[in-house]
C-alpha cells in the first residue's frame, strides 16, 4: 500500500518568537503535521514544549498536530493535552508499562495513536499493539535533542519495519522517522519506506536557509526517492 509522503516540521526548532508567521508559511507550503516535542527532564534529559504550547498552536492553525511525548508514564498525562480527530499522539513504548491501554485511550478520543521505538528497541516489541496503532515512529537518533547525527543502523530498521508491518497484515500503518532527517538522509529513509518525515535543523530549519524553499526541497526529495 503506497502512503502519501508527509512532512512534520519539529516546532522546537522553529523561530518561537515568530511562530505565528511561520505557521502561515507552513500552511501555504501544504505541510501535513506539526511535530511537537514534549520532554519531562526524566525520560530524556531536556525540557522543550508543553501543554499550553499545544493548546495555543491547536487554536492557531488547522494543520493537524503530531505530539511526540518523551515523558515517563505518558498514559497518565494524556488528559493534560488538547488533541482530537486528525491529530497523531505518539508514546514511547519504553516509557509506559501500560502501553496498550494508553494507546487505546488516544484512539478513544478520536485521535491517531502512534508508538515510538528508540534506536535500541527491537521491532518485535510492537507485536501486540498492531491492532491499536495508526503509526509507528522509528527514532533515527536517541531522543532528547535536536541537531544530532543519525544512528546508521536505523536506516535498515525502517526497511525491516515496513516488511514487518506488511507481513503481519498491517500495510495501513504509517512509518514516521525523527532525527537528522537531512535532505540526503530523507532520500534514503523514503526509499526504505518512511511515510512521515520530522523536519528539524537538518532540513527545513537549517541555518541560513529559507523555510519555504527548504520545505519544497524536502518534498521533492521524499517524493522522488
Ligand atoms: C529529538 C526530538 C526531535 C527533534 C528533531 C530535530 O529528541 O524528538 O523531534 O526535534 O529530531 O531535527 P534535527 O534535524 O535537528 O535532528
Ligand atoms: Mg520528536
Amino acid at each position: 500500500m503506497a502512503h502519501k509522503k508527509q512532512i512534520s516540521p519539529s516546532l522546537m526548532c522553529a523561530d518561537l518568537l515568530n511562530l505565528g508567521a511561520e505557521l502561515k508559511l507552513l500552511e501555504k507550503a501544504g505541510i501535513e503535521y506539526l511535530h511537537i516535542d514534549i520532554m519531562d527532564g526524566v525520560y530524556v534529559p531536556n525540557y522543550t514544549l508543553g501543554t499550553d504550547f499545544v493548546k495555543r498552536v491547536k487554536a492557531a492553525t488547522s494543520i493537524p498536530l503530531d505530539i511526540h511525548m518523551m515523558v515517563e508514564n505518558p498514559g497518565s498525562k494524556l488528559d493534560w493535552f488538547e488533541f482530537g480527530e486528525g491529530d497523531y499522539v505518539c508514546l514511547h513504548i519504553e516509557a509506559e508499562p501500560h502501553i496498550q491501554r494508553a494507546l487505546a485511550a488516544i484512539k478513544a478520543r478520536g485521535a491517531k495513536p502512534m508508538v515510538a521505538l528508540n534506536p535500541g528497541t527491537p521491532i518485535c516489541a510492537i507485536e501486540e499493539l498492531l491492532d491499536v496503532i495508526d503509526g509507528v515512529l522509528v527514532m533515527t537518533v536517541n531522543p532528547g535533542f535536536a541537531g544530532q547525527k543519525l544512528v546508521p543502523s536505523t536506516l535498515d530498521k525502517i526497511t525491516r519495519m515496513r516488511k514487518y508491518l506488511d507481513d503481519h497484515g498491517h500495510p495501513e500503518i504509517e512509518i514516521e522517522v525523527d532525527g537528522n532527517v537531512s535532505f540526503e538522509n530523507a532520500k534514503l529513509m523514503s526509499a526504505a519506506g518512511a511515510d512521515i518525515f520530522v523536519a528539524g535543523t537538518s532540513s527545513i530549519y537549517a541555518k541560513g536557509g529559507d523555510m519555504f524553499a527548504n520545505a519544497e526541497k524536502l518534498r521533492d526529495v521524499i517524493n522522488n526517492a
